[in-house]
């Protein structure tokens, strides 16, 4: 039963994939493959720490080989597809890896998705399990997966990671428990050893940042995913020493394959896991623990900052590099992370699309402090456009289109967006304006691209926008970023209602709860106008409204958060 995913996939062109193929950008083999080699040369050390389960690399193995076979057993297999929606735990790491192992594609969920995310997840994919925790956060996951289930027929089974996995549920902490014995472990590593994808399959599907209405999803191939977490591990210094905490959420390229919990198994190391980046959890596990590497996004930097700053009770002594990404890093933040925190700050301007930019760990201190690094492979193409995509010249703000060895060529069944997204020949356009120094570090400026940036996570305007509709009283909407000190932007809407209608933010919070959207995404401020202002061509003038609401913040107009 083999079945990879082909239709809806838009492959490299074949003489670019041979190049990177001879080139060794590929190395033509699964992930699976790789993370079993490293799991046999380190097989007695620890591979996995979760609170107090702690697993070798000979146990986690045996777990993913097992847990491959038991997905088998319900008939799941190659091709097929698992929406995982698991917080930072070592049931994601096993299950991730049994996916691998057997051909079994998961969709990257955020704990944070609700049930407008998580439907259409399963629709597009056309998904026959999710993986969900039975409760997180006061939020029941195991009673959403039912409705989902409810909804799509084709939805066959719920692994639920927890204490109280309901009857016709499959318990996930079963499914991925250690074989039970010897001679077991041997039959599944031989079964799966002896079937393995083809390195070209799709290994899993990560989500786009959204700048559209409907949410993309991006295939990762093993060849592409291999490099990206491998070449990351020689950038970033990571080795069998390393021990990498997670803290944020696992399920974002960013912690798991930058080098994150991918490349740390790769190379021998320890992955730590913390289901969320507090401070006080986070230091005492720091010094527990004995972490080396972790990976924040800068809000969280700035919490770690000021929290030790100000109580020095962190120990950090161990801690070597802070990686800092998913938004801009203020420059004066950046200069502060070496003197609080004792660690080298390396700066990540990644993406879920592929393209990686790290600063150097030896770089001076201005390049670290002041950009967000460069490519990390010779074999990525990176240009800064015009908008007739022509190159701007050196030290102009550009924006950035891309295309390398593992950059995607298309988004997923998504041929319209594509058209928009990539360029004729093929490069991806990122909708980043960036400068890039005489060095080649890159310098983010702005975006050219309709998304707000809400400390790390990404929100489609369009989608907010959309959504906001759906209000009888809306006659337009418009959804822009409004600066915030904390997360460094966050979601405000100009609405100009219909003729004698009036609207509330709590209001729109309700549309939002009963449509079942993640709650990162619901709008924090409304101004209800008349009118929005348009461009020359009649647009709304975006531009426009983003200064006005930081004007209105600058002049104290009370403008308050309210999720
Ligand atoms: C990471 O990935 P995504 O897919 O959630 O978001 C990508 C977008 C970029 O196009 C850019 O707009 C923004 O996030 N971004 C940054 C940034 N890192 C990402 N903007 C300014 N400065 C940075 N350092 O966010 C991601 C994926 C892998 C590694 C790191 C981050």
């Amino acid at each position: 039963m083999v079945r990879p995913i082909s239709e809806g996939i838009v492959p490299w062109p074949a003489e670019l994939a041979d190049r990177f193929t001879a080139a060794g950008y590929w190395e033509g083999e699964s992930l699976g493959h790789h993370l079993w080699a490293a799991a046999d040369a380190h097989a007695g050390e620890t591979a996995v720490v979760d609170g107090e389960v702690r697993l070798t690399y000979a146990e986690l193995v045996a777990r993913a080989d097992a847990a491959a076979s038991r997905l088998r057993d319900l008939g799941i297999g190659s091709g097929d597809r698992i929406v995982v929606q698991l917080p930072n735990g070592w049931e994601f790491v096993v299950l991730t890896m049994a996916c691998f192992r057997a051909g079994i594609v998961p969709v990257m969920a955020l704990p944070g998705h609700r049930r407008h995310e998580m439907s259409y997840f399963v629709a597009h994919a056309e998904a026959v399990a999710v993986a969900v925790p039975d409760v997180l956060k006061d939020f029941d996951h195991q009673r959403l997966a039912l409705d989902l289930a409810a909804e799509h027929p084709g939805l066959r089974h719920l692994l639920v990671a927890g204490e109280h996995v309901a009857e016709g549920s499959v318990d996930l902490r079963a499914l991925c428990a250690a074989p039970a014995d010897d001679a077991e472990a041997a039959a599944h590593r031989a079964r799966w050893d002896a079937e393995q994808p083809a390195s070209s399959d799709v290994a899993l599907f990560l989500l786009s940042g959204g700048t559209t209405g409907i949410p993309k999803l991006i295939p990762r191939s093993h060849d592409d995913y291999a490099f990206n977490a491998k070449e990351s591990t020689k950038v970033c210094g990571f080795d069998a020493d390393t021990v990498y905490l997670v803290s944020i959420p696992v399920t974002h390229n960013f912690p798991l394959a930058c080098p994150g919990v991918l490349g740390t198994l790769l190379v021998g190391g320890t992955v730590v896991m913390l289901p969320s980046p507090s401070p006080a959890r986070a230091f005492a596990t720091i010094e527990r623990e004995g972490v080396t590497h972790t990976a924040v996004v800068p809000a969280v930097a700035k919490r770690w900052i000021d929290e030790q700053a100000a109580s020095r009770t962190g120990q950090l002594a161990s801690l070597r590099v802070l990686q800092v990404g998913g938004s801009r890093l203020a420059d004066d933040v950046a200069r502060r992370v070496p003197g609080t925190l004792g660690c080298t700050l390396q700066q990540v301007f990644g993406m879920a699309e592929g393209l990686l930019n790290y600063t150097r760990l030896d770089d001076p201190e201005e390049v670290i402090f002041t950009t967000q690094g460069r490519p990390m492979s010779a074999a990525d193409q990176v240009l800064l456009v015009d908008e007739h995509d022509n190159p701007v010249p050196q030290g102009t703000p550009g924006s950035l289109i891309t295309q390398g060895p593992y950059t995607l060529r298309g988004y997923y069944r998504a041929e319209e967006q594509n058209a928009r997204a990539f360029t004729t020949d093929g490069w991806y356009r990122s909708g980043d304006i960036c400068r890039m120094d005489e060095m080649g570090n890159l310098i983010v400026e702005g975006r050219d691209k309709d998304m707000i940036n809400r400390g790390g996570e990404k929100i489609s305007a369009e989608e907010v926008e959309n959504l906001v509709y759906q209000l009888p009283a809306v006659r337009l909407v418009a959804a822009v970023a409004m600066p915030d000190d904390v997360l460094g932007e966050r979601v405000c809407v100009y609405v100009v209602p219909h003729d004698g209608a009036t609207l509330t933010l709590q209001e729109v919070h309700g549309a939002m709860e009963a449509a079942g959207v993640a709650r990162y995404k619901w709008p924090e401020h409304l101004e209800v106008t008349d009118e929005l202002p348009t461009t020359k061509v009649g647009k709304i003038n975006k531009k426009a409204l983003r200064s006005d609401i930081a004007d209105r913040l600058a002049a104290g107009l009370g403008v308050r958060a309210a999720v």
